[in-house]
């Protein structure tokens, strides 16, 4: 990244950066360290030439010091899901060609095997630190940055290449957008292998010079006690999120729920985003606390794409107007731009903003754009000047709390359970999680197969949230004249 990036840590700046249970960091003192990583990552070379660096570190310090480093150094930063089951590790490491994974103390007897089996280099980010900062290469804007995986359409996720210029252009928008300032202070806790952890909240905080308060998860209580104590003005979160406070209120007593929801009356912004805000819960978090939720719509490929605004009607059930910087047109199937209110289309987006390439995968990529386009599959339509996203033209992809699954890698996993001959999953709507993950089954002749028995089977072969929340054993999956399961007509056997 540039020398004008992130002009908080570049400043060596004396307010907090980054608070970590009862720690906290100036931008000075994360900035140093990161140089000091740089260092160590380099050792002779001069550029890491983006060579993949992996890392599977929860929200702290060492992620914010290895996530810059590897950017400093030249690397392509590959942040993995700590929640991670070892087979899904496996494939990100390889799929990238990771040559070294990043980790802490904790984790090193877990991940050594997997490393070992793979030849990628185990390090702790203690390991890495040089005593002292050397030089570091210029690295050009248009050099790849960082890999995420995505989950499609297709059996395993795709990595998903930005630059440091897509990077700084998803960052950039919201800064305006959503009139962050120095004077912020953010609390995170969703996953950090996410652009709505990494981007809209880790690096849109640290770039405005805001706080960031980190947390491993999602710890109702603690973030809970701090939004009473007034600490946070700006909350960012997945609708599920929403859902677990409102359902934490009804457990509690009554005198701290009206202390925590004064708490977030209190603060400047209240965002959800990820997945759809149900109008019904924009409402009441409206009665509760008084917040006006702004909901955004957003994908992996692209950052923030449509917001709602930030002066000026937020409208419930709506993702708003695409953000400044960011073309977006929808179109018809015939592949003609739809331009009247009223007439649904799918998305599609191009700008700055916009990914370089799945990884590897030139034909993925290709097939992803469309005379520059990049396309979404999302289906959405304006009405009155603001975009509302009816759905997804994926039967195949399930958005749970937060998370987007992709159908068939899960019934990939499932097939390979002795006792399943054939298996449909989809996402069953659900209050709690947007969608939940439900697994029609067809059993091998005088099988059989409980739930309990099937999760625990699911254990350790993928992460807890894509476990089906429930099974349904069917004689056969339904399918049509061509043989092929038909998805919506498994909704109707539930
Ligand atoms: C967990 N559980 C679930 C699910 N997830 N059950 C059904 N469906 C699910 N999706 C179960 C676990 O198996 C476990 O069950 C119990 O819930 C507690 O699990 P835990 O992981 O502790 O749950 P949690 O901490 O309450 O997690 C909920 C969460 C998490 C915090 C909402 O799902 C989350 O962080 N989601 C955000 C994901 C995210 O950041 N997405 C952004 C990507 P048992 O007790 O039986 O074991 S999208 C993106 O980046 C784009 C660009 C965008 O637009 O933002
Ligand atoms: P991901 O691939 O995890 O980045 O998820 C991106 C997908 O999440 C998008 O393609 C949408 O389907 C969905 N999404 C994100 N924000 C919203 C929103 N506000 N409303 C509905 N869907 C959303």
């Amino acid at each position: 990244m540039s020398k004008d990036s992130f002009p908080q840590l570049r400043n060596n700046s004396s307010k907090t950066a980054l608070v970590e249970g009862d720690r906290s960091y100036t931008y000075a003192e994360v900035n140093q360290r990161i140089d000091r990583f740089a260092s160590g990552l380099l050792a002779d070379k001069q550029d890491l030439e983006e060579e993949r660096i992996a890392f599977f570190l929860p929200a702290s310090l060492d992620y914010v010091t290895t996530m810059h480093g590897v950017w400093r150094a030249g690397g392509i930063a590959v942040p993995l899901n700590v929640a991670s089951a070892v087979a899904e590790l496996d494939h990100y490491l390889n799929c990238a060609s990771v040559t070294r994974l990043v980790t802490s103390p904790d984790y090193l007897e877990s991940l050594q095997a997997l490393c070992n089996d793979l030849n990628v280099q185990l390090l702790t980010v203690d390991e890495v630190i040089a005593s002292e900062a050397t030089a570091l290469p210029e690295i050009g804007e248009d050099r790849r940055a960082m890999m995420l995986f995505t989950s499609g359409t297709t059996n395993k996720p795709k990595g998903v290449v930005s630059t440091h210029k897509t990077i700084r252009a998803q960052i950039t928008t919201l800064l305006d957008a959503w009139a962050w300032s120095e004077n912020d202070v953010i609390p995170l806790f969703l996953p950090l292998h996410h652009i709505h952890g990494i981007i809209n909240i880790l690096s849109c905080g640290l770039w405005a010079g805001a706080t960031v308060h980190l947390f491993a998860k999602f710890d109702i209580p603690k973030i809970t006690d701090e939004v009473i104590a007034g600490t946070y003005n700006v909350f960012m979160a997945v609708p599920t999120i929403y859902v677990k406070l409102i359902q934490y209120f009804e457990s509690i007593d009554a005198e701290r729920v009206i202390r925590i929801c004064d708490g977030f009356r209190a603060m400047r912004l209240n965002i959800s985003g990820s997945a759809a805000c149900p109008v019904k819960l924009f409402n009441q978090w409206q009665e509760l606390t008084g917040q006006v939720l702004l909901e955004r719509y957003g994908m992996t490929e692209i950052g923030m794409g449509i917001s709602n605004p930030y002066d000026g009607e937020r409208r419930a059930g709506y993702v708003g107007q695409p953000l400044p910087g960011v073309q977006c047109q929808l179109f018809n199937e015939d592949n003609e731009p739809v331009s009247e209110e009223g007439t649904a289309g799918e998305i599609r987006i191009k700008g700055d903003n916009v990914f370089l390439e799945y990884w590897d995968n030139e034909k993925a990529t290709r097939e992803s754009f469309k005379d520059d386009w990049f396309c979404t599959g999302d289906v959405a339509v304006v009405e009155d000047g603001y975009y509302r996203i009816m759905g997804r033209s994926s039967v195949d992809i399930i958005k749970s709390g937060g998370y987007k699954l992709s159908a068939l890698e899960i019934e990939g996993v499932l097939l390979t359970h002795e006792a399943i001959v054939e298996v449909a999953v989809i996402g069953v709507e659900d209050e709690t999680w947007g969608e939940a993950v439900v697994a029609v089954i067809g059993l091998r002749d005088g099988a059989s197969l409980d739930y309990d028995e099937l999760k625990s089977w699911c254990d350790g072969k993928m992460s807890a949230y894509k476990i089906p929340k429930a099974i349904k054993i069917v004689d056969a999956l339904p399918r049509n004249a061509m043989g092929k399961v038909t998805k919506p007509a498994l909704k109707e056997l539930l």
